[in-house]
């Protein structure tokens, strides 16, 4: 078996310009880095990108510019009948003719052994060209597949070229490079197997490789959003008081804070997410009908996840910055009259409390030498519904989204990309609301579960879910 220097199997990527060979190379590597371009001629020189999984390299592919002249191409291979070396008999003849530059280029991975990977837009019909270059590639006697990657779904010769095909390739695929999941990529390399007998050893390798990281990833992911929810759902502010505080005010700095915090946890959880998924480069634009495009304290998102009038009534103090404060009089309510004096003032569900029991309350230690107020934990179940059915969007849209896609443009129906307009959390069960229940308890410091089994357990149910949005079963 020929395989790359690293002994690693190795494609490379070959076709018309501007089919989309880059695209399908940054899905299949999951690189958003690779340079994709509509002004044909963008890439000029082969580059090869290696999968590395627990820092081991396990295959590669090889991005090559597009054929430039495949019809004197073809002429000059027809003359040399059948010979094994034709590649390197080529590239030693023409390395230093500019006209063949681009075909030098893009064959030197496949003589020193490279599997081919024919690209070609099936939003195109077949042309001279392209079965200039099918035949090129037959000549070459090497293994190859063709994958039908279409740029457009209105037009579709589909079935043309797959006639084609079959006379020249020994495997054919579509592989969309802008939709392709995880699954798909999968389903490449499975077909990928199929063209040599030799590769399907490593290759099955390669595909035990890809799974066990799937999984790793969900693990990771499921961590992330845990200990982010139990964060945020334990998170509060204070503020210390003096007799000339002025407690609206305070409330409404105390409360933006509140928020500020939250939406901080939230974002640090989207962020390891997204480079878990490997999307380095863009901010990926959500669709329009995503809760995650509203603000999280947004009276609209509390809406869109089928929050019922009564649920929304009761959020109502969080959605309208109006959390009830406690306040602490742990050092003798000094400014306790004041407060009492304005009264009202504090808002609905705030509630004065002595230092000992805000530091049952929320498990944290208090500093003495004054009066505080205080803000949070939320005391609202909806609030972990909320948070939950955000970070699985989230997911959903970052484990979906191809590599190769660089369109910055929202993504409109795509059905794959978690667009559920009721969140996840509508539909779970009476035991995994009561999973969720005992979580909110025990991280918000309503109550302290023994052993806390409640994180596990809720975390156990996230990975389940993670693992349902992966299989699009939700
Ligand atoms: N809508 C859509 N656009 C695609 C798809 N694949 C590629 N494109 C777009 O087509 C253009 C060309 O894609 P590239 O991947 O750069 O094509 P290439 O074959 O590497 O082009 P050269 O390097 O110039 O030979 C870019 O604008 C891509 O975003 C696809 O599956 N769907
Ligand atoms: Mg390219």
């Amino acid at each position: 078996m020929r395989t790359s220097p690293l002994n690693i199997p190795e494609f490379a990527v070959l076709g018309h310009p501007n089919e989309g060979k880059s695209s399908v190379v940054s899905t299949l590597a999951e690189d958003d880095q690779i340079r994709v371009s509509p002004v044909p001629g963008e890439t000029t020189v082969s580059r090869t990108y290696t999968v590395e999984i627990d820092k081991k390299k396990i295959i590669r592919f090889v991005d090559t510019p597009g054929f430039q002249a495949p019809r004197q191409t073809l002429a000059w291979f027809r003359a040399q009948g059948d010979s094994e070396k034709i590649l390197e008999h080529f590239i030693a003849t023409f390395h230093d003719d500019p006209f063949f530059a681009d075909e030098c280029e893009l064959m030197a991975p496949v003589a020193r052994g490279a599997g081919i990977i024919y690209v070609v837009n099936g939003a195109r019909p077949v042309r001279d060209d392209d079965i200039a270059e099918m035949e090129i590639l037959r000549l070459t006697g090497r293994p190859r597949m063709a994958i039908i990657n279409s740029k457009q779904m209105d037009k579709d010769y589909t079935r043309e070229w797959k006639l084609e095909f079959r006379k020249y390739f020994n495997s054919i695929r579509v592989f969309n490079s802008n939709t392709a999941d995880f699954k798909e990529r999968i389903r490449m390399l499975e077909s990928l197997k199929s063209i040599d007998q030799e590769w399907e050893d490593s290759l099955s390798k390669v595909i035990l490789a890809f799974k066990g990281e799937w999984k790793k990833r969900n693990r990771l992911a499921c961590a992330y959003i845990t200990l982010a929810l139990e964060k945020s759902l334990g998170f509060s502010v204070s503020e210390r008081l003096s007799l000339t505080s002025d407690p609206v005010r305070a409330r409404e700095r105390l409360n933006l804070s509140f928020q500020k915090g939250v939406r901080g946890i939230e974002q640090e959880m989207f962020t390891q997410i997204k480079s878990l998924f490997k999307h380095n480069l863009y901010d990926y634009p959500l669709p329009d009908y995503s809760l995650l495009q509203h603000d999280l304290f947004a009276k609209q998102t509390w809406e869109l996840l089928g929050l019922t009038q009564k649920q929304l009534a009761a959020a109502g103090a969080v959605l309208g910055g109006t959390m009830g404060l406690v306040m602490d009089t742990a050092a003798g309510g000094l400014t306790f009259g004041v407060f009492t004096a304005i009264g009202g003032l504090l808002g609905a569900g705030s509630a004065i409390w002595s230092g000992k029991k805000i530091a049952q309350k929320t498990g944290q230690t208090l500093q003495l030498g004054g009066d505080r107020l205080q803000v949070g934990p939320n005391e609202n179940l909806q609030f972990l519904y909320v948070l939950m059915d955000r970070a699985l969007i989230y997911y959903a849209h970052m484990m979906n989204r191809a590599h190769g896609r660089r369109d910055l443009t929202s993504l409109g129906s795509d059905p794959k990309a978690g667009n559920s307009k009721m969140g996840i959390s509508a539909a779970l069960s009476p035991g995994q609301r009561n999973i969720c229940t005992r979580f909110f308890k025990s991280v918000s410091g309503k109550r302290i579960i023994k052993g806390k089994k409640a994180i596990p357990e809720f975390a156990v149910l996230v990975e389940s879910l993670l693992e349902k949005i992966a299989n699009q079963e939700i």
